[in-house]
């Protein structure tokens, strides 16, 4: 899409702008994190922007390698685009939010049988990869003088060819090394889907986006609790307080069964499974866990 279409009236033109990818792998976890937070983008059959029915939030559907400049631009407002695109771009604009989504890892990956073991045997060879920028930098702070071979698609066929002896591509389930018989190196930089901004929003813009940051952390910072209910003897509520610290401190209710109460309250996902072991061990009993679908705090 070029840049007048872009600016040809759709909305209300007060309407923040977000660039999202059109297809590829940031495009469903994009539409689902909109959607998650109450941005209704399912109307109108125009493929390249659409205006959201209930938030002024107008979305353009662009590739990801176009998505830093159109933002630093101001093409658009903001752009949900990976991280490992940003550092590559190297464009002017800022980095807002993590999204939780599109992970992955940047590495150098050698084949399986060769005589490449280590970064240092890298010194002299080529390296095949997509990102440049990123590779260059990183060999450059690792001291190693290897020649860079830009490609932009299949890289992991290269070293095969004989068109580089070591690859830098991005890694998420490690499937494509196995199936190449390559093995990861060393990581270059792991990346997640971000939020960007222009550098300059006007303060209306601004505050539109504080509106839909707002939203997105209500939404991420569900996904990362979880509610959790139990039953427990009152004389082992005070150990269980201390596993359970809640939001300020956990909702205790007293039980129709007498010496008995219902504790509720909030663990982290991250803590989740340490937190039931030693909710079991303190006494707990028919411990609920449910999800949390937007959290305010
Ligand atoms: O058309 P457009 O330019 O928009 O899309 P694209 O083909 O450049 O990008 P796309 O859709 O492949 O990826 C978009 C973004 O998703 C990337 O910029 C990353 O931020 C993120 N992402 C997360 C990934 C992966 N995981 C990933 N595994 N991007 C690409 N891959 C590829 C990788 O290049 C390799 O070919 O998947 C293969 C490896 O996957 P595994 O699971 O086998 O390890
Ligand atoms: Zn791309």
């Amino acid at each position: 899409m070029n840049k007048e279409i872009i600016n040809a009236p759709l909305g209300d033109g007060d309407s923040l702008k977000i660039a999202v990818q059109k297809k590829g792998r940031l495009y469903d976890g994009s539409m689902a994190l909109l959607k998650e937070c109450g941005i209704d983008v399912s109307n109108g059959n125009n493929q390249l922007r659409v205006q959201a029915a209930n938030f002024p939030l107008e979305v353009f559907f662009l590739r990801d390698d176009d998505i830093p400049e159109y933002v630093q631009d101001a093409v658009v407002d903001i752009g949900f685009v990976g991280e490992n695109v940003i550092a590559e771009k190297n464009k002017q604009v800022a980095s807002v939010e993590k999204l939780g989504f599109g992970k992955c890892r940047l590495s150098i990956a050698i084949p399986k049988s060769g005589t490449i073991s280590s970064m240092d045997n890298l010194d002299s060879k080529r390296i095949a990869t997509s990102y440049p920028l990123i590779l260059s930098k990183f060999l450059k702070e690792k001291n190693i003088n290897a020649t860079i071979q830009e490609i932009s698609g299949s890289v992991e066929i290269a070293p095969r060819i004989g068109l580089a002896d070591a690859i830098c591509d991005l890694v998420s389930s490690g499937s494509t090394l196995f199936s190449n018989e390559l093995k990861e190196l060393e990581t270059v930089l792991r990346s997640e889907a971000v939020l960007i901004s222009n550098k300059n929003l006007t303060a209306e813009k601004q505050s539109l986006l504080d509106k839909l940051l707002f939203r997105i952390r209500a939404v991420k910072k569900a996904k990362n609790n979880k509610y959790v209910l139990l039953n427990a003897p009152n004389d082992k509520l005070d150990a269980i307080i201390k596993i359970l610290p809640g939001m300020k401190s956990p909702t205790i209710l007293p039980l129709a069964e007498s010496g008995w109460s219902s504790v509720h309250s909030v663990i982290s996902e991250n803590d989740f499974w340490d937190v039931i072991a030693s909710l079991k061990a303190n006494g707990a009993q028919g411990i609920l866990i449910v999800p949390i679908e937007k959290m305010i705090i």
